[in-house]
């Protein structure tokens, strides 16, 4: 923590302006689900995720490109988009299925936060399942950091925030960063009363309860576990690929 400036946790895609992310490094958090599709889908061998803002960008880059080598994925208030080739659910993104393709991403949340920081300095993605490698890399950042939780439609979502907290909780090495700011305690504070059952929780929470109604418990058990991965995503030039390079 020796170079870190600060660290902060923004609660939505809604609660800030672009220009509050400017030379920050930004961590793209949406546990159910995109983030965790993301690192799922690189760690399978896709070779690039690119993460637009809605249907209309999605399929402009899709009329020029190959369909050969690239899949449409994404949902529309968590249901996989009519025409799209996969939805939103990590499980579906196996190295059969993705390997050596490039996404095109549209979600309700997730890729909207994402292109939303897309003008900070460094844009990575996480999730439960590649904690360990977004904490080791925030280690050694000089610049101030936010943890940015996608949330729902401008509201809050839980499980986002717990894993925000998840993190600073290990680059605290156990305890708050001093220069946590007012996010990142309220944030740390939660993950010390509720990170030592993160499944049962996360199956608590309101996003949880709608992807139930939808789809059953399956992606949300998946996107529990932690460390499955080293997978460590990261955007440049519009494009999320591995930073540790693995394909
Ligand atoms: O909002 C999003 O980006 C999605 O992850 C939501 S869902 O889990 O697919 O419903």
């Amino acid at each position: 923590m020796a170079n870190l400036k600060t660290l902060d946790v923004f609660y939505s895609l809604h609660s800030f302006q672009e220009d509050e992310l400017r030379n920050k490094t930004v961590v793209i958090i949406d546990v159910l689900r995109a983030s965790s599709s993301i690192v799922t889908a690189l760690n399978n061998g896709a070779k690039a995720i690119i993460p637009v803002a809605d249907m209309g960008e999605a399929s402009k880059i899709a009329q020029n490109v190959d369909s050969e080598n690239y899949l449409l994925c994404g949902e529309k208030d968590g249901i996989k988009i009519e025409g799209y080739d996969l939805g939103n659910s990590p499980i579906e993104f196996t190295k059969e299925i993705v390997g050596g393709k490039t996404l095109i991403f549209n979600t309700t949340n997730g890729t909207k936060a994402i292109k939303k920081a897309s003008g900070s300095q460094n844009i990575y993605v996480a999730a439960f399942l590649n904690v360990s490698a977004i904490v080791e890399a925030l280690k050694s950042q000089k610049k101030d950091i936010v943890l940015l939780c996608a949330g729902w439609k401008g509201r809050l979502a839980f499980e986002d925030v717990l894993l925000a907290g998840n993190i600073i909780h290990l680059i605290g090495d156990g305890t708050l960063p001093e220069d946590s700011r007012d996010g990142a305690k309220v944030a740390h504070g939660l993950y010390e009363k509720y990170g030592s059952d993160i499944a049962s929780v996360v199956h608590q929470t309101n996003h949880a309860s709608r992807l139930k109604a939808l789809i059953g418990t399956d992606d949300i058990d998946y996107c529990c576990q932690v460390d499955i991965t080293d997978t460590l995503p990261r955007l440049k030039e519009g494009m999320i690929t591995l930073e540790n390079g693995k394909t």
